[in-house]
Protein backbone atom coordinates (compact mmCIF):
# COMPACT_ATOMS: atom_id res chain seq x y z
CA UNK A 1 0.00 0.00 0.00
CA UNK A 2 1.25 3.62 -1.07
CA UNK A 3 2.68 5.55 2.03
CA UNK A 4 0.01 8.44 2.72
CA UNK A 5 1.12 11.80 1.37
CA UNK A 6 0.17 15.12 3.08
CA UNK A 7 0.69 18.15 0.03
CA UNK A 8 1.74 21.32 2.95
CA UNK A 9 3.72 24.65 1.70
CA UNK A 10 5.79 26.64 4.49
CA UNK A 11 6.62 25.44 7.53
CA UNK A 12 6.84 28.73 9.31
CA UNK A 13 4.50 30.78 7.49
CA UNK A 14 1.30 28.04 6.29
CA UNK A 15 -0.61 28.14 9.41
CA UNK A 16 -3.35 25.15 7.79
CA UNK A 17 -0.36 23.13 7.13
CA UNK A 18 0.92 23.27 10.15
CA UNK A 19 -2.80 22.03 11.56
CA UNK A 20 -2.98 19.03 8.65
CA UNK A 21 0.33 18.04 9.77
CA UNK A 22 -0.49 18.27 13.35
CA UNK A 23 -3.90 16.09 12.91
CA UNK A 24 -1.82 13.81 10.73
CA UNK A 25 0.38 13.47 14.17
CA UNK A 26 -2.68 12.92 16.87
CA UNK A 27 -3.73 10.28 14.28
CA UNK A 28 -0.50 8.39 14.05
CA UNK A 29 -0.63 8.61 10.50
CA UNK A 30 3.30 8.18 9.12
CA UNK A 31 2.97 10.61 6.16
CA UNK A 32 5.47 11.35 3.53
CA UNK A 33 5.27 15.18 3.16
CA UNK A 34 5.04 17.18 -0.04
CA UNK A 35 6.10 20.48 -0.12
CA UNK A 36 4.79 22.84 -2.56
CA UNK A 37 7.92 25.67 -2.42
CA UNK A 38 5.98 29.18 -1.66
CA UNK A 39 8.48 31.24 -4.66
CA UNK A 40 7.70 28.52 -7.26
CA UNK A 41 4.48 28.95 -8.98
CA UNK A 42 4.95 26.12 -11.78
CA UNK A 43 5.60 23.51 -9.03
CA UNK A 44 3.07 24.67 -6.74
CA UNK A 45 0.02 24.49 -9.93
CA UNK A 46 1.25 21.03 -10.66
CA UNK A 47 1.00 19.92 -7.15
CA UNK A 48 -2.07 21.65 -6.30
CA UNK A 49 -3.99 19.98 -9.64
CA UNK A 50 -5.33 17.44 -7.28
CA UNK A 51 -6.59 19.90 -4.78
CA UNK A 52 -9.65 21.45 -6.23
CA UNK A 53 -9.55 24.11 -3.72
CA UNK A 54 -6.09 25.01 -4.92
CA UNK A 55 -5.06 25.13 -0.70
CA UNK A 56 -3.18 22.84 1.36
CA UNK A 57 -3.10 20.56 3.12
CA UNK A 58 -4.11 17.97 1.01
CA UNK A 59 -4.28 13.92 1.89
CA UNK A 60 -3.97 11.25 0.21
CA UNK A 61 -4.55 7.49 1.82
CA UNK A 62 -5.56 4.44 0.42
CA UNK A 63 -7.16 6.12 -3.10
CA UNK A 64 -8.97 9.12 -0.97
CA UNK A 65 -8.11 12.74 -1.29
CA UNK A 66 -9.13 15.10 1.15
CA UNK A 67 -8.43 18.88 1.30
CA UNK A 68 -9.47 21.28 3.95
CA UNK A 69 -8.22 21.08 7.66
CA UNK A 70 -11.78 20.06 8.98
CA UNK A 71 -12.53 17.25 6.16
CA UNK A 72 -8.74 16.18 7.25
CA UNK A 73 -10.04 15.57 10.58
CA UNK A 74 -12.76 13.88 10.35
CA UNK A 75 -11.47 11.92 7.75
CA UNK A 76 -8.70 10.62 10.08
CA UNK A 77 -11.23 10.20 13.30
CA UNK A 78 -13.10 8.01 10.75
CA UNK A 79 -10.03 6.11 9.76
CA UNK A 80 -8.77 5.94 12.90
CA UNK A 81 -11.70 5.04 15.15
CA UNK A 82 -8.69 3.89 18.24
CA UNK A 83 -7.30 7.22 18.51
CA UNK A 84 -8.35 9.91 20.69
CA UNK A 85 -8.58 12.50 18.27
CA UNK A 86 -11.73 13.87 19.62
CA UNK A 87 -12.98 13.34 23.73
CA UNK A 88 -14.59 10.02 24.31
CA UNK A 89 -17.73 12.02 26.03
CA UNK A 90 -20.37 13.06 23.91
CA UNK A 91 -20.96 16.58 25.50
CA UNK A 92 -17.37 17.10 25.08
CA UNK A 93 -17.17 15.86 21.46
CA UNK A 94 -19.71 18.32 20.48
CA UNK A 95 -17.76 20.87 22.19
CA UNK A 96 -14.78 20.15 20.43
CA UNK A 97 -16.48 20.26 17.03
CA UNK A 98 -17.99 23.48 17.83
CA UNK A 99 -14.75 25.18 18.86
CA UNK A 100 -12.93 23.69 15.80
CA UNK A 101 -15.17 25.14 13.65
CA UNK A 102 -15.08 28.37 14.83
CA UNK A 103 -11.31 28.65 14.60
CA UNK A 104 -11.67 27.42 11.12
CA UNK A 105 -14.25 29.62 10.12
CA UNK A 106 -13.47 32.77 12.04
CA UNK A 107 -11.07 35.09 13.46
CA UNK A 108 -10.23 36.81 10.40
CA UNK A 109 -8.85 40.26 11.57
CA UNK A 110 -6.75 38.05 13.85
CA UNK A 111 -5.25 36.14 10.37
CA UNK A 112 -4.77 39.29 8.25
CA UNK A 113 -3.04 41.21 11.44
CA UNK A 114 -1.05 39.03 13.28
CA UNK A 115 0.20 36.12 10.39
CA UNK A 116 1.92 32.98 11.46
CA UNK A 117 5.74 33.64 11.55
CA UNK A 118 7.42 30.85 13.86
CA UNK A 119 10.89 32.22 13.24
CA UNK A 120 10.03 35.93 14.17
CA UNK A 121 9.92 38.22 17.63
CA UNK A 122 8.33 41.28 17.75
CA UNK A 123 8.54 42.51 21.14
CA UNK A 124 6.94 45.55 20.86
CA UNK A 125 3.58 44.65 18.59
CA UNK A 126 1.33 47.12 18.94
CA UNK A 127 -2.18 44.76 18.05
CA UNK A 128 -4.76 46.13 15.65
CA UNK A 129 -7.98 47.66 17.77
CA UNK A 130 -9.82 45.06 14.77
CA UNK A 131 -8.00 42.31 16.02
CA UNK A 132 -8.57 42.53 19.76
CA UNK A 133 -12.41 41.24 19.49
CA UNK A 134 -10.15 38.01 18.36
CA UNK A 135 -8.02 37.47 20.87
CA UNK A 136 -10.83 38.38 23.24
CA UNK A 137 -13.08 35.90 22.18
CA UNK A 138 -9.85 32.97 21.93
CA UNK A 139 -8.94 33.73 25.62
CA UNK A 140 -12.68 33.15 26.34
CA UNK A 141 -13.01 29.87 24.57
CA UNK A 142 -9.87 28.24 26.28
CA UNK A 143 -10.18 29.64 29.53
CA UNK A 144 -13.93 27.47 29.66
CA UNK A 145 -11.73 24.11 27.74
CA UNK A 146 -9.23 24.69 30.73
CA UNK A 147 -11.41 25.27 32.94
CA UNK A 148 -14.17 22.18 32.14
CA UNK A 149 -11.95 19.49 31.54
CA UNK A 150 -8.66 20.55 33.36
CA UNK A 151 -5.64 21.06 31.10
CA UNK A 152 -3.03 21.14 29.77
CA UNK A 153 -4.59 20.80 26.11
CA UNK A 154 -8.28 22.25 25.72
CA UNK A 155 -9.58 18.44 26.21
CA UNK A 156 -7.09 17.48 28.62
CA UNK A 157 -5.35 15.58 26.37
CA UNK A 158 -4.28 16.77 22.56
CA UNK A 159 -7.20 16.84 20.24
CA UNK A 160 -8.27 18.15 17.02
CA UNK A 161 -9.03 21.42 18.58
CA UNK A 162 -5.22 22.09 19.90
CA UNK A 163 -4.21 21.26 16.28
CA UNK A 164 -7.07 23.90 15.35
CA UNK A 165 -5.50 26.50 17.91
CA UNK A 166 -1.92 25.74 17.94
CA UNK A 167 -1.09 27.78 15.58
CA UNK A 168 -2.80 30.92 17.26
CA UNK A 169 -0.28 30.40 20.28
CA UNK A 170 2.51 30.41 18.15
CA UNK A 171 1.20 33.92 16.89
CA UNK A 172 0.31 34.96 20.08
CA UNK A 173 4.04 34.49 21.16
CA UNK A 174 5.45 35.63 18.01
CA UNK A 175 3.39 39.34 18.78
CA UNK A 176 4.14 39.18 22.43
CA UNK A 177 0.42 39.53 23.14
CA UNK A 178 -0.21 39.89 26.35
CA UNK A 179 -2.15 36.85 27.64
CA UNK A 180 -4.22 35.96 31.00
CA UNK A 181 -2.26 33.16 33.18
CA UNK A 182 -4.82 30.39 32.00
CA UNK A 183 -3.79 31.19 28.10
CA UNK A 184 -0.04 31.64 28.69
CA UNK A 185 0.14 28.30 30.52
CA UNK A 186 -2.00 26.89 27.38
CA UNK A 187 0.55 28.35 24.89
CA UNK A 188 3.48 27.04 26.81
CA UNK A 189 2.01 23.41 26.66
CA UNK A 190 1.42 23.96 22.84
CA UNK A 191 4.91 24.94 22.47
CA UNK A 192 6.47 22.09 24.95
CA UNK A 193 4.34 19.46 22.14
CA UNK A 194 6.49 17.03 20.87
CA UNK A 195 5.09 17.85 17.38
CA UNK A 196 5.24 21.56 17.46
CA UNK A 197 8.66 21.18 18.92
CA UNK A 198 9.61 18.67 15.51
CA UNK A 199 7.81 21.34 13.04
CA UNK A 200 8.88 24.55 14.66
CA UNK A 201 12.46 23.22 14.59
CA UNK A 202 12.06 22.48 10.52
CA UNK A 203 10.60 25.52 9.93
CA UNK A 204 13.31 27.60 11.84
CA UNK A 205 15.80 25.48 8.87
CA UNK A 206 13.88 26.89 6.10
CA UNK A 207 15.88 28.93 3.79
CA UNK A 208 12.52 30.70 2.40
CA UNK A 209 11.34 34.63 3.65
CA UNK A 210 8.35 36.20 2.63
CA UNK A 211 9.32 39.77 2.61
CA UNK A 212 5.86 41.01 3.26
CA UNK A 213 5.69 39.23 6.46
CA UNK A 214 9.04 39.78 8.26
CA UNK A 215 8.68 43.24 8.11
CA UNK A 216 9.45 44.60 11.70
CA UNK A 217 6.08 46.07 12.59
N1 LIG B 1 -10.09 26.19 4.91
C1 LIG B 1 -8.84 25.67 4.38
C2 LIG B 1 -7.81 26.79 4.38
C3 LIG B 1 -6.56 26.36 3.65
C4 LIG B 1 -5.68 27.54 3.29
O1 LIG B 1 -6.10 28.72 3.29
N2 LIG B 1 -4.44 27.21 2.96
C5 LIG B 1 -3.47 28.21 2.54
C6 LIG B 1 -2.11 27.94 3.16
S1 LIG B 1 -1.94 28.54 4.80
C7 LIG B 1 -3.24 28.09 1.06
O2 LIG B 1 -3.09 27.01 0.54
N3 LIG B 1 -3.21 29.24 0.40
C8 LIG B 1 -2.96 29.30 -1.01
C9 LIG B 1 -1.60 29.74 -1.28
O3 LIG B 1 -0.73 29.63 -0.39
O4 LIG B 1 -1.38 30.12 -2.40
C10 LIG B 1 -8.39 24.50 5.26
O5 LIG B 1 -8.97 24.33 6.34
O6 LIG B 1 -7.54 23.69 4.85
Amino acid sequence: MARAVLTISSKNYSSWSLRGWLLCKLAGLDVEEQRVSIDDPDNRAELLLLSPSVLVPRLTHEDASVWDTLAIAEYLHEVFPDVAMLPADRIARAHCRSISGEIHSGFHNLRSALPMNLKARHRNFKVFAGAKPDIERIETIWGECLTRYGGPFLFGEPTVADAMFAPVATRFLTYNVSLQPASQAYCDAIMAWEPMIEWIAAAKAEPEEVEELDVEF
